[in-house]
């Protein structure tokens, strides 16, 4: 199986997690674009969904299925978003598509949080893809600084064929740290947290997956 196909079976099994006449929250990437696709079919069950990002809000409007602003929903079901990793306990590292804060306000707020990923992004150990951390502009090089005093390498994220910083959809700037040995998610979440100027961290790890869905050639495995 191709590494689209394993997405595709996760997407389509994370229907099962989709609860009727609620809303649904929805997340960024290639996997959740899957999901998107197989929740467009059974759109009429749901009574609309809260988006991660601009791209995804496009998305599901293209598809017709109703986006609503977080502010104008009182609760969310369920959760549904992919992961650059994630450990056994659930604990996830996010944000390489960018998105990482608008997905883990959603995620804070939505009952149930499932991780959709083909098999490759399960680890022992998070860190060996780079944590995504949001800053605000001004206080990108002060974060920068304090990202290095934790042992990792920062590095400005920039815009694809450019040496600017690249913008999120929030105005905000995203440093990539690497060289991370994670062995406490909960810590370095609330440590990074503490830092003034960074907007979010892309260490899911106090509010973690309740269900991991990975795509294996053997088929979809389920952690919980
Ligand atoms: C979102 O999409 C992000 O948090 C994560 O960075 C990325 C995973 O992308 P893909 O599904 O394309 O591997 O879930």
């Amino acid at each position: 199986m191709t590494q689209d196909e394993l997405k595709q079976a996760v997407a389509r099994a994370a229907i099962g997690y989709v609860v009727d006449g609620a809303i649904i929250g929805v997340g960024t990437g290639s996997t959740a674009n899957f999901f998107i696709d197989e929740l467009a079919a059974i759109k009429d069950r749901i009574q609309g969904t809260v988006a991660s990002s601009e791209a995804t809000a496009e998305r599901l409007k293209k598809h017709g299925v109703p986006v609503f602003d977080l502010n104008d929903v009182d609760s969310i079901a369920v959760y549904i978003d992919g992961a650059d990793e994630i450990d056994a306990q659930g604990a996830m590292i996010k944000g390489g598509g960018a998105a990482l804060t608008r997905e883990k306000i959603v995620a804070s707020v939505a009952k149930s949080f499932v991780c959709i990923a083909d098999g490759s992004k399960l680890v022992d150990t998070l860190g060996k893809f780079a944590l995504p951390v949001e800053v605000i502009p001004m206080a990108r090089n002060a974060v920068l600084r304090e990202l290095a005093a934790l042992g990792g390498q920062p590095k400005v994220r920039t815009k694809p064929g450019s040496d600017e910083p690249f913008v999120t959809d929030n105005g905000g700037n995203l440093i990539d740290v690497a060289g991370l040995s994670i062995t406490d998610p909960v810590a370095l979440e609330a440590r990074i947290n503490q830092l003034t100027g960074v907007i979010a961290v892309g260490l899911f790890a106090a509010r973690g997956a309740n269900v991991c869905l990975l795509g294996t050639a053997e088929g979809v495995k389920t952690l919980s």
